[in-house]
């Protein structure tokens, strides 16, 4: 039934998303500057990187200058995070592609799951990469000093706490939260393992200055690395039913409770005000109060609940894979899934 719903208004939709100007997508607050700072002064005590991505945009949206200005030569290993909400048909691609790209240590994760295969992973992996690494002037220091690096709201807190919680003790030593921008600076280290001594360091989520192109800035924004309202919680909400409806995906139309598919926010948010009864008094220009939807609430519950999952997983950068299916590179080891 799905099918035939999407095959009957299949050429309907928008092919292209327009609106968003490329300045509004523009967050760099200072603790982002002075974040990239003060990561480069650490650099010097640091044995190893591990940087943390978003499984569902794999390739856009990560720091460009990461590997360059941070990672240096440095051991590097990409966690990619969130493997829950992610589209794990594509993993292989994704793989050969960032091996392509020089990013030779691919471990996905799931910081929700207490299994998780890619978690157990981590740590052997980069106590491995440090010992066969030359430390320069660090060879004489027994511990060893790792570094998280990342977009904001990826997991790189979550990560340590877990690290810590497996290798040492319970409780969490770092904030973790919802919204991006939770880490504002880079923290003391914080102690993770015995024999060896291993210390990590959070670091506040660090966007590029410059957003390569709105189409990133949007996927970003999507899965909460930027704070919705530089885009505009409506625009946010039209950009998702926009790639609902480009990726084939209805799912939303069972969840919603909709007749069929729609490319029309307006029409969707009106759908959902009515049946969750999501209205807003406000004054008319004749000094009169009036009932209407609350577009703005309704658009925060449908990103929601994509955000948890709802809709199904993704893969949003289904368009920037280049890797074509009989052309994997399967030689990166370190695959694991949850
Ligand atoms: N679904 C899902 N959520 C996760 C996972 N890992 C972390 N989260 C959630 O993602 C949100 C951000 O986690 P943090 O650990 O604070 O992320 P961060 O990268 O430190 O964020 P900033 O400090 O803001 O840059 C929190 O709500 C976590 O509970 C995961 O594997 N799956
Ligand atoms: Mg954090």
């Amino acid at each position: 039934m799905m099918a035939n719903i999407g095959g009957k208004v299949m050429n309907n939709f928008r092919d292209k998303f327009k609106v968003v100007r490329k300045d509004t997508l523009q967050w760099f607050p200072g603790h982002m500057s002075k974040g990239i700072k003060q990561m480069q002064s650490a650099l010097k005590r640091i044995d190893c990187i591990i940087e943390v991505h978003d499984a569902r945009i794999p390739i856009s949206g990560r720091h460009a200058n990461f590997k360059k200005t941070i990672t240096g030569v440095k051991p590097h290993i990409l966690v990619l995070n969130k493997l829950d909400l992610a589209d794990l048909s594509y993993k292989n691609h994704i793989i050969s592609q960032l091996n392509n790209e020089g990013i030779e240590h691919v471990i996905f994760t799931n910081f929700n799951s207490q299994v998780c295969k890619g978690m157990k992973t981590l740590l052997p992996l980069a106590k491995n990469l440090i010992m066969n690494s030359n430390r320069y002037n660090r060879t004489a220091e027994d511990s060893f000093s790792i570094m998280i690096v990342g977009v904001p709201n990826v997991g790189k807190s979550s990560l340590i706490n877990r690290l810590r919680n497996e290798h040492l003790q319970k409780g969490n030593a770092t904030k973790v939260g919802a919204i991006a921008g939770i880490t504002r600076s880079v923290l003391t280290r914080i102690k993770i393992s015995e024999e060896p001594t291993i210390y990590v360091l959070d670091t506040p989520g660090i966007l590029s200055p410059e957003v390569k192109d709105v189409d990133t800035g949007l996927k970003l924004a999507l899965v909460g690395c930027l704070q919705d309202h530089l885009v505009g919680t409506m625009t946010l909400a039209d950009y998702l039913l926009f790639t609902l409806n480009k990726q084939r995906r209805f799912e939303y139309v069972n969840v919603l409770n909709l007749l069929e598919p729609t490319d029309s926010i307006k029409k969707l948010l009106t759908s959902l005000c009515l049946k969750k009864r999501l209205f807003q008094r406000v004054k008319t220009v004749h000094n009169q109060m009036s009932t209407i939807p609350n577009y703005e609430f309704a658009s925060q519950n449908f990103i929601k609940l994509f955000r948890a999952g709802e809709f199904g997983k993704f893969c949003l950068d289904k368009d920037l894979l280049k890797v074509r299916q009989d052309n994997h590179d399967t030689s990166n080891k370190e695959i694991e899934l949850i």
